[in-house]
């Protein structure tokens, strides 16, 4: 008990401490970093000065023909190989009494959720990296880019998801949010580059993204609630976002179709979300996010970064041991657990469909659901509702 009021008062300093920074240094989200930090020379895949120029002004860009279709193979690879293991377990563990093996990777997590619903949540809460994935994120064109924005020391932020967008599933549609909303406060100020990369030509009706365009510009994080309709995300209102962003919902929203091969660049700070998928493939899509490494990754002391790049060391090869033995949700349901927010049995239950993690205890609790009932162990309950707001 006196652990968890300590944790509190932990964020509600660090949200302090965020705030009077944020006032007094200058906007890392609209601001250029000094040439002096940016590559001398060009190199491939970086964006142009005018792209630049867009990502500080609008606060996303979109680069249609980032990758060669080839290029993004091995990743489509892995996520067959992915859903392949996941229909396995659900088969063996009596949940489905067919793997649907002859379906293709835009349709069989339908068919396996279909036969257990909440096997494409299953997908999302992967925790482990495939191999593919590494090599992606590492990807050097992608890097090139990353050291334009963050500067040559860069690291890859623990929070990656692979998104299983299944067709009509509230638990796949994300609102309206900052990625910020996720994290400690101590990390507001961090510039965190995200790419969304989808793994088809995402569009208006199979779910692509939205963003609100300037809506980074004020460099502030408004205040989110927990959690949005049946899911386990955090929501921004829209009125609270015009009134503490400083933008216009309907002048500003940008819908961002974005082609196989293409990346979607945002900062942490600009509100985005994604639509419906009306269409009857799944929407595929990574997001991977990088920073400086000395900088706060606000991921609640749970995992560290992933050098990159190093300033001091041109030829860095990154090391993956340490960052790939551990599984992202695993901590975060242990921690969930140590916190006596969330019962050890569900954490522990392989077909649990449920997910939690700290930002619940970020933000106000305005809605329940079961993956809010999972974060509150019995005992809590009550108390939860007297619980601080960071
Ligand atoms: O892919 C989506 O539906 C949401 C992505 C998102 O919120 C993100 O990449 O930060
Ligand atoms: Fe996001």
């Amino acid at each position: 008990m006196r652990r968890l009021f300590q944790r509190c008062l932990g964020v509600s300093e660090q949200f302090n401490r965020a705030l009077s920074t944020s006032a007094k240094a200058s906007n890392v989200f609209t601001t250029p970093l000094p040439l002096e930090l940016r590559p001398a020379a060009p190199k491939p895949g970086q964006l142009s000065q005018a792209q630049l120029d867009d990502f500080y002004e609008n606060g996303f860009v979109i680069t249609p023909t980032f990758f060669d279709k080839s290029e993004l193979q091995p990743a489509m690879d892995a996520v067959d190989e992915c859903v392949d293991a996941l229909a396995e377990k659900l088969y063996h563990g009596k949940k489905i009494s067919d793997r649907c093996r002859e379906a293709g990777l835009y349709e069989r997590l339908v068919l396996l959720d279909k036969q257990f619903p909440g096997a494409a949540v299953l997908l999302h809460k992967l925790g482990q990296l495939p191999e593919a994935f590494r090599r992606l994120w590492a990807n050097d064109r992608l890097l090139n880019v990353a050291e334009q924005i963050i500067g040559p020391n860069i690291a890859g932020h623990p929070v990656w998801n692979l998104r299983p967008k299944t067709p009509y599933n509230e638990q796949a549609t994300v609102p309206w949010h900052q990625d910020t909303g996720y994290l400690e406060p101590s990390s507001w100020n961090t510039m965190q580059l995200t790419a969304w990369i989808p793994l088809l030509d995402a569009n208006r009706e199979n779910g692509c993204m939205q963003v609100i365009r300037g809506g980074h510009r004020l460099g502030k994080t408004a205040t989110h609630t927990c959690c949005a309709g049946g899911t386990w995300y955090v929501d921004l209102d829209v009125k609270e976002m015009e009134k503490s962003l400083g933008v216009n919902y309907e002048k500003d929203v940008v819908t961002c179709e974005v082609p196989l091969g293409g990346v979607l660049w945002l900062n942490n700070v600009i509100p985005h979300k994604s639509l419906e998928n009306y269409s009857k493939k799944i929407r595929w899509s990574l997001d991977l996010r990088w920073q400086d490494p000395n900088k706060p990754n606000g991921f609640w002391g749970m995992k560290d970064t992933i050098t990159m790049r190093k300033a001091s060391e041109p030829n860095y090869k990154v090391d993956w041991t340490k960052f790939a033995s551990e599984d992202r949700t695993q901590i975060q349901h242990d921690r969930m657990v140590e916190m006596g927010k969330m019962k050890s049995e569900v954490r522990d239950d392989p077909f649990d469909s449920t997910i939690t993690g700290p930002w619940m205890n970020l933000w106000e609790l305005t809605h329940h659901n079961k993956h809010t009932s999972a974060f509150m162990s019995q005992e809590n309950k009550n108390e939860i509702g007297g619980w601080h707001k960071a």
